[in-house]
């Protein structure tokens, strides 16, 4: 629909604009329903679900514990669910979503198929005009920003993908009847947890499979498995505890960070628990030592552990040598969490090629051009990742103060005040936004974290006639500041991830998530609201005091 349609479309009015309907926007509706506030969900999937509705590639489970990546809002809702493993599958996830949004009736209020295309801020009376590629315009006082941190899915800028005459998929946009590789020779570009997940189950199911590796990740074994009755009783029992634990701690989880230093101990007790916390399974070996990620000496012993499990697992020492992360810091790209990956490089018919030493030049009609040689293979799945945190964003035409556009406001980099607001667009909230721990954590913790942060700032601001409030400009500043102070005492900076925007060309290299630990920043937070939402202005909205008075009792979901 052209820019002029839509502004001639009907506009609809409502209190909230969510622009997402993952866990963010999902729970943002409910919370802010529940507050006696009238929301518009809009949503561009054909479903709710967010990244797990889009993200079915085979293998595609969290890498969080399923009772620790479950909403806490409702007691019912965590008794009545029963999670059947201790990582939830990608399909279970969407079970759960799809539960939440029936159980508390949330689809009335959600328009499914609807991508945001633009946000106009109307100065005059500070209100937001959201419009859709569909051809909506919804008018509201708030704008929430659930967009997710990792929606935007990338391909890589190699020639020749037109010319291909297989099939090819890239794991965030995968066929929801699923992809059947029997009896096909795939290669698989890219070995995050994407493609870490995925390669298992494709070598599996494909005749011959080639792993096209730019850049050889940290992976941890899950150490999945079924939840039993007994186990998953004694999870739903410690459900509350544990979340109050998570909510304080440096990333959301429920496993404790040893607070020793790495290089505070003798090689035998620093081995036992690299030891120790690999057998836990997944992300708790972050927290094996307090300054893994902030000492390059000790970052080295977690390194050396890494390369020698991965040795140990490979038989083929040539392919081993080429699967051992080289040249940054462990952890300083996210940590893959495995099912059996590198054991899939002993089969005979999966074929690891380092791109280091060939680079891929192009894709051809028949397979892909590594080097000088061609590789015929019927199907070719990017596992390339994400225009991460700011890409969703960017997509969409954001116009603020004096119609300057969020992408003119974040031309050098994302600036926001928490990660939740951005100083010219007042009435916006961004979810996990740049600035905030994010992607650092379990997002469903941060996920919880802002929107009630949200909907008590939102309640506020009513409370006292304002409606609406903005960032000021100084207090931007000054967290900004704090954030790149506190990335750079650490080791993150010093990896090409997509933390920095260095996956995409052209993005300004800035460490985007907050580093300062999920506790800190939940406390900065409640300081801040508790001093009357400190480093924000009021922005009187004309018509506030009739909104007021219009408005019905509140209505409890
Ligand atoms: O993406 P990635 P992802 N030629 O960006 C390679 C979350 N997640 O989808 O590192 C060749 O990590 C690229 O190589 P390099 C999680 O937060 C969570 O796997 O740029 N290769 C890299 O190997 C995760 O971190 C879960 O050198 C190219 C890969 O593609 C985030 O999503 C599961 C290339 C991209 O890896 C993103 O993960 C899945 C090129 N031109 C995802 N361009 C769980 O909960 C890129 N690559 C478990």
């Amino acid at each position: 629909m052209t820019q002029d349609a839509q502004q001639q479309a009907p506009q609809q009015e409502v209190d909230v604009v969510v622009v997402g309907a993952g866990f963010a926007g999902l729970h943002a509706l409910h919370e802010l329903r529940g507050r006696g506030l009238s929301v518009r969900v809009l949503e561009a999937g054909h479903g709710v679900g967010g990244t797990w509705y889009w993200n079915r590639y085979p293998g595609a489970r969290c890498d969080v514990e399923s009772t620790d990546y479950q909403f806490s809002f409702s007691e019912d809702l965590v008794r009545e669910w029963r999670w059947s493993e201790r990582y939830p599958r990608q399909e279970e996830l969407l079970r759960y979503l799809d539960h939440v949004a029936d159980r508390f009736d949330l689809r009335r209020d959600i328009s499914l198929g609807r991508r945001v295309v633009s946000a106009v801020l109307e100065e005059e009376d500070v209100t937001w005009t959201v419009a859709t590629e569909q051809g909506e315009r919804w008018r509201a006082r708030w704008l929430i920003m659930a967009t997710g941190c990792l929606s935007v899915p990338r391909l890589p800028m190699v020639p020749g993908l037109e010319d291909f005459r297989g099939d090819w998929y890239h794991t965030a946009s995968w066929p929801a009847d699923g992809v059947d590789f029997t009896g096909e020779r795939v290669a698989v570009v890219g070995t995050g947890s994407s493609g870490i997940q995925s390669i298992p189950l494709i070598a599996e199911q494909a005749a011959g499979l080639l792993v096209l590796q730019r850049t050889a990740n940290y992976s941890v074994p899950a150490f999945d498995h079924e939840l039993g009755e007994e186990e998953l009783e004694r999870l739903q029992q410690d459900f509350a505890a544990r979340r109050e634990f998570t909510r304080s701690s440096a990333l959301g989880l429920a496993a404790p960070a040893d607070p020793r230093s790495a290089l505070a101990v003798s090689e035998e007790e620093r081995r036992t628990q690299y030891e120790t916390r690999w057998r836990m399974g997944g992300l708790p070996m972050i927290g094996a030592f307090a300054d893994l990620m902030v000492d390059r000496a000790a970052n080295e012993t977690a390194a050396a552990f890494f390369r020698d499990k991965i040795r140990a697992k490979v038989d083929d020492p040539e392919t081993a040598e080429k699967l051992l992360p080289r040249g940054y810091p462990w952890g300083a790209k996210r940590v893959c969490v495995d099912s059996g990956y590198y054991e899939t490089f002993n089969r005979s018919d999966v074929t690891l090629i380092d791109l280091n030493e060939q680079p891929l030049r192009r894709i051809t009609p028949r397979g892909v051009l590594v080097g000088e040689t061609e590789h015929e293979v019927d199907a070719i799945v990017f596992a390339t990742g994400f225009d991460a945190m700011t890409g969703a964003l960017m997509a969409i035409d954001i116009r603020g103060r004096d119609g300057r556009s969020l992408r003119q406001a974040w031309s050098a980099g994302p600036k926001t005040y928490l990660g939740l607001a951005v100083a010219g667009f007042p009435g916006l909230f961004t979810v996990t936004g740049p600035g905030s721990p994010s992607v650092l954590s379990n997002m469903v913790v941060s996920i919880e974290q802002h929107v009630e942060w949200i909907a008590d700032a939102i309640s506020w601001s009513r409370e006292r006639g304002t409606e609406v409030f903005e960032a000021t400009q100084e207090a931007q500043e000054a967290w900004v500041e704090h954030v790149n102070a506190v990335a750079d005492s650490t080791l993150f900076t010093e990896a090409n991830s997509w933390y920095l925007g260095a996956n995409v060309p052209g993005k300004p290299r800035v460490f985007m998530p907050y580093a300062g630990g999920v506790g800190a920043y939940r406390q900065k937070c409640d300081e801040v609201a508790a001093a009357g939402y400190e480093g924000f202005r009021a922005v009187p909205a004309p018509g506030a005091e009739r909104r007021r008075a219009d408005r019905s009792a509140p209505v409890v979901a």
